[in-house]
């Protein structure tokens, strides 16, 4: 990968944009999306990150407040020293940092949206990416009305999306689940649990086996690996993991106890593309299928997401979906749009390919800051 000569500015950015309908999962309930964006100059090349991360504690322990805590104070005077440098050089200097993996992503990602803008080419290509159009999948939050969520998923049937997902949490699972399949017999299915329940409830979960579930996401603790591998001895349905996974060492222990048979690869939840490359060839040479999971990011984290599905591992469809199921106003050129296949196009400029709108930034932006 091309050298960086060194960083002489750097911004970051919270922006608020709210959300076209609240987004309930069994750890809380969003009206909008507080995203901290990270801006990066080199020369006048520049670069931009987004930090999955929220404001509260409750999908991860990272927030907007401990990413801004680690980037400002740590990672980028860590870069600041550094000149001629790759992205791989920074990310082992990243090491000595412990954890807080979202904050190290949002740096990666700038310097490799930057590297990429600095040699002027796409950044699927820089990563080694082949495909040319990606998958599309939805993932649906919890809903009072079972017909609301039918009504959903029928329109996402319409325009063709990949595959379904349905958030759920204990006492409201079987009931909705049997409704869909009912309505929807035949549709690629899944369920993401957000460590809602616990090892006692094992035969409870034994009971979602009848409805050819494609998964079922993150059943138990969000930190837990080992539990995991009896209830999936238990269950038919494939578990896949997705918040106890935040680094290759965990994926390979998650393998090796047979913990899960399916990985959510959620970049900015791994450390950035770079280890979700690497996690994804762990992850193909071992036959574990791998997707890519979304943190309701704006257009700019929604872009590393979708150039990281073009490499071969990523064989199910993931959490990417159209701009326009999450927000009005987003704060780049290019929303996400599906073609008439329910495909997505890789953006081909420079970098992540979209770009960041000033006066929509600015009408978004809550906060502004150097670092
Ligand atoms: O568990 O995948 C999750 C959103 C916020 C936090 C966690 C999750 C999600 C989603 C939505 O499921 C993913 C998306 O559409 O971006
Ligand atoms: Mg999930």
């Amino acid at each position: 990968m091309n050298r960086i000569k060194s960083i002489n500015r750097a911004e970051l950015i919270l922006v608020r944009i709210p959300l076209v309908r609240s987004f309930r999962t069994s750890f809380s309930v969003q009206t909008h999306r507080h995203a901290m964006l990270l801006h990066l100059w080199s020369g006048d090349v520049e670069g931009w990150g987004e930090s999955v991360t929220s404001s509260d504690p409750y999908y991860a322990y990272e927030t907007n407040e401990t990413a801004r805590h680690i980037i400002k104070d740590f990672l980028m005077p860590l870069i600041r020293t550094m000149k001629e440098f790759t992205v791989e050089e920074a990310l082992a200097a990243f090491g000595r940092v412990r954890g807080h993996h979202m904050a190290k992503a949002t740096v990666e990602n700038a310097l490799l949206d930057l590297t990429a803008r600095q040699a002027s080419r796409p950044l699927y290509q820089i990563l080694g990416g082949e495909k040319r159009r990606i998958m599309s999948g939805i993932s649906i939050g919890i809903k009072d009305k079972i017909d609301e969520l039918l009504k959903i998923i029928q329109d996402a049937q319409d325009r063709k999306y990949g595959r379904i997902k349905m958030k759920i949490k204990k006492g409201r699972d079987i009931e909705m689940l049997q409704a869909v399949r009912e309505a929807f017999p035949e549709i690629r299915l899944m369920a993401d649990a957000n460590a809602d329940y616990s090892e006692e409830d094992a035969d409870h979960l034994k009971q979602f086996d009848v409805f050819d579930l494609m998964m079922i996401e993150q059943p138990l603790n969000y930190d837990d690996i080992y539990l995991h591998s009896f209830l999936q001895k238990h269950l038919e349905t494939p578990i896949c993991l997705d918040e106890s996974i935040k680094s290759l060492d965990h994926a390979r222990e998650a393998v090796e106890l047979g913990s899960c048979r399916i990985i959510n690869i959620k970049q900015g939840r791994i450390g950035g593309m770079l280890n979700a490359k690497a996690m994804q060839g762990y992850c193909m040479a071992n036959t574990i299928p791998v997707w890519s999971g979304g943190m309701m990011e704006t257009g700019i984290g929604r872009a590393f997401n979708i150039h990281l599905q073009t490499l071969p591992g990523f064989t199910l469809p993931g959490d990417t979906s159209e701009t326009s199921r999450y927000f009005k106003d987003d704060i780049i050129d290019r929303p996400v749009v599906l073609d008439a296949d329910g495909m997505i196009e890789i953006p081909e400029g420079p970098g992540i390919g979209v770009n960041v709108v000033q006066e929509q930034l600015q009408k978004l932006s809550v906060t502004t800051e150097p670092v």
